[in-house]
């Protein structure tokens, strides 16, 4: 008896016949409430709409019928699916960043006759959180050479897809004047031609999909000082370590637990240095010891002063940093170590 059930009532003479008695959705809203357009939820999905209106005496209201598709009317993300008799509804599923979504809604009335579609206008899904980005590590390679390591995740729609990181030095703590190394793919970056115990400071950004950009705090460190081939300053051997007056750098002392450490060096300082600036200084530190520090006195300027640093037993084998720092901001200021011994 019925020749229409199920057919499209927009289309042909039958349509236009029949779209005045059909159940109508008028207006359909992205969200929950009020129509969004944008949303950073990648779980579900969410769309109202207003109660159908009833256009034939007698007739009810059977069901809502909705689907989501990537354009008006589309269905390609979910096809026909029943919202009861509910004007809202929330569909759990994986949503795309930079995707948009849209919900598109049919009444029922209680004779099987479905009226129009109405569609919502869309919701893109969109990723606003920026990459976090972390220096993993740093080391000098040489005198003009500084390497950095970094770290980058980004929980919204993840790192871009190529050349996500960039790199910046500057020999500023502000960045002025920065160099980069543009957007590259690897985690780590070498920078070249850099000054002689230069002291530089370093940040790197990352980019998600999204082109929001994070950036990591700034660090800083020196390019390797070197050592100066001045015979004069050797106190036996080949040559002493030499660093400019505010140089810094570590070595690596390995020791075992439950034995006595003590680490002698012998220590001097130029005129340049200064005698009102604050002597050099070696510090002894690590797991399984208390740091120890222990600095120059009068007696190293322009002579070899023997340092101490009795750092007690260590309470683990571990492989120790011993640090030797200069004070002074004079450009002649020089001091240097030598000799230095581990025993144990
Ligand atoms: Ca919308
Ligand atoms: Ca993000």
């Amino acid at each position: 008896m019925n020749t229409f059930a199920g057919s499209d009532p927009t289309a042909g003479n039958y349509g236009r016949l029949y779209k005045n008695v059909l159940p109508s959705t008028s207006t359909v809203r992205d969200g929950a409430g009020a129509d969004i357009n944008f949303s950073t939820i990648t779980s579900c999905l969410q769309a109202n709409w207003d109660a159908a209106a009833i256009r034939t005496a007698g007739r009810t209201l059977n069901r809502y019928e909705f689907k989501i598709g990537h354009t008006p009317f589309g269905n390609e993300v979910l096809g026909w699916t029943s919202a009861g008799t509910a004007t809202s509804t929330t569909s759990y599923r994986t949503l795309n960043y930079g995707r948009r979504y849209f919900v598109s809604v049919r009444a029922f009335d209680d004779t099987g006759f479905a009226g129009e579609e109405a569609t919502s206008n869309g919701v893109l899904i969109v990723d606003t959180s920026s990459p976090t980005v972390t220096i993993s590590s740093f080391s000098a390679l040489s005198q003009t050479q500084i390497k950095i390591y970094f770290t980058a995740t980004d929980e919204g729609s993840g790192l871009a897809d190529t050349n996500p990181y960039f790199v910046e030095i500057s020999p500023n703590a502000d960045m002025g004047g920065a160099n980069n190394s543009g957007w590259i793919s690897q985690t780590d970056h070498t920078f070249s031609s850099l000054k002689r115990n230069g002291r530089y400071y370093f940040r790197v950004k990352a980019k998600d999909k999204a082109d929001n950009i994070g950036t990591s705090t700034i660090t800083d460190w020196r390019a390797k000082p070197g050592t100066h081939q001045e015979n004069m300053t050797v106190r036996t051997g080949a040559n002493a370590f030499g660093f400019v007056g505010d140089a810094l750098w570590d070595w690596d002392v390995p020791v075992k637990s439950g034995s006595a450490l003590i680490i002698t060096a012998y220590i001097r300082y130029n005129t340049e240095y200064g005698g009102s600036a604050t002597k050099p200084k070696l510090t002894l530190s690590g797991v399984g010891i208390s740091p120890t520090s222990i600095s120059a006195t009068g007696t190293a300027e322009n002579a070899w002063e023997l340092l101490t640093i009795n750092a007690g037993t260590p309470s683990q084998n571990a492989t120790l940093t011993l640090r030797a720092e200069g004070f002074s901001t004079s450009p002649g200021a020089k001091f240097y170590i030598d000799d230095i011994n581990v025993s144990q």
